[in-house]
């Protein structure tokens, strides 16, 4: 029995490596076999990185951002019996429009992969006259629907809550400019039907720490606890060499997620590893799938790594609670409803 109960179902057969002896900082441990995905794992496609996986029938599905060798991102399935090595399709996924006409982005990327009721939802950037966000919905994996873009540019990173709440569907998003934005908190907008999206709030903003000053955005859909929602997020620090992203943790309100309880002062994971270090865009940690199991409060973090890989890190339900809390620095920006 876990001490923090986790709304969701059970995933006896979730990926797990025990945690090591004598870790030091957060509670979260690298597999020890990363990168799960390595340089070329699709003809034409050079690099899967930032990618969303879940738990499909007995065995796992996912979503990935694969960097076609033109430089194209692209959205490309992938299916695995362990959630760890994966296969994948050698055509990027091929959306309709809700008249059943073929629907190509011109480009996509970050994808995230979340369930609501029956549906399984694709989020992801792409361009609308500039980027922003485009949603699809399948329900068998095999026609990707595409839906209405929920905002209009610039925006460059959403995730939907894995169920509505108060009736309504949620998702927290960054707006952004065309580029490297150098600026970007975390926003909530609601829908009662997933086309019109209205009621926006600030949840929270970039942070006073250093390695979150520049600007946060969402990662893996949050996760449903006694506690609150878990959400899983990467802040980024700006340094004389660029960018450098670190997965950061808060918990939210469970019925009022625009609200922030706790939010961790430290990182809970940043750029240490050769993968994580060395890459296409060196100092990346990008968190954007959880597959978890509430019966035994196991967690399996699955994070891009350098704009190049993909990796996996666990952490445990009850003692991730308990750090965040435990380093919880909250300010009125965070803790209030977020509406001026
Ligand atoms: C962000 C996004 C991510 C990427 C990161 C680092 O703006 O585009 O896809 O991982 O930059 O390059």
């Amino acid at each position: 029995m876990t001490k923090v109960k986790m709304i969701s179902p059970a995933v006896p057969n979730v990926p797990w490596q025990e945690k090591p002896e004598g870790l030091v900082g957060a509670p979260i441990w690298r597999y020890n076999e990363n990168p799960i995905i390595g340089r070329n794992p699709v003809e034409n496609v050079a690099r899967i990185f930032n990618s969303a996986v879940m738990p499909y029938k007995d065995a796992f599905i996912g979503v990935f951002r694969g960097e076609q060798t033109n430089g194209v991102p692209y959205i490309y399935l992938g299916r695995s019996k362990d959630a760890i090595h994966w296969e994948f399709d050698k055509e990027k996924i091929n959306f309709v429009d809700e008249e059943g006409n073929s629907f190509m982005p011109h480009y996509a990327y970050d994808p995230r992969l979340v369930k609501v009721e029956d549906t399984y939802y694709i989020i992801w950037c792409q361009d609308f006259y500039g980027a922003s966000i485009g949603i699809a919905k399948t329900t068998d994996f095999e026609t990707f629907t595409r839906i209405e873009n929920p905002f209009i540019p610039f925006n460059r990173n959403a995730v939907l809550f894995p169920r509505k709440i108060n009736g309504k569907y949620m998702l927290l998003s960054r707006p952004s400019d065309s580029g490297h934005t150098p600026f970007g908190d975390i926003f909530l907008s609601e829908s009662p039907d997933m086309t019109y999206w209205g009621k926006h709030r600030h949840v929270m903003g970039r942070g006073s720490k250093w390695w979150e000053s520049v600007k946060i955005g969402g990662g893996a859909a949050p996760i449903e606890t006694s506690e609150g929602w878990l959400l899983f997020y990467h802040g980024v620090s700006g340094t004389c060499n660029g960018f450098v992203y670190s997965i950061g943790g808060a918990i939210l309100d469970i019925d009022n997620p625009s609200k922030v309880l706790y939010r961790c002062e430290n990182f809970l994971l940043t750029p240490e590893e050769w993968y994580e270090e060395r890459g296409f865009v060196p100092n990346v940690c990008f968190p954007c799938a959880t597959i978890h199991d509430s019966e035994s409060g196991k967690i399996a973090l699955y994070y891009g790594c350098a704009d190049s890989y993909v990796g996996l890190a666990f952490t445990h339900i009850d003692e991730i609670v308990d750090y965040i809390k435990e380093h919880s620095v909250t300010c009125f920006d965070d803790t209030d409803i977020g509406r001026r």
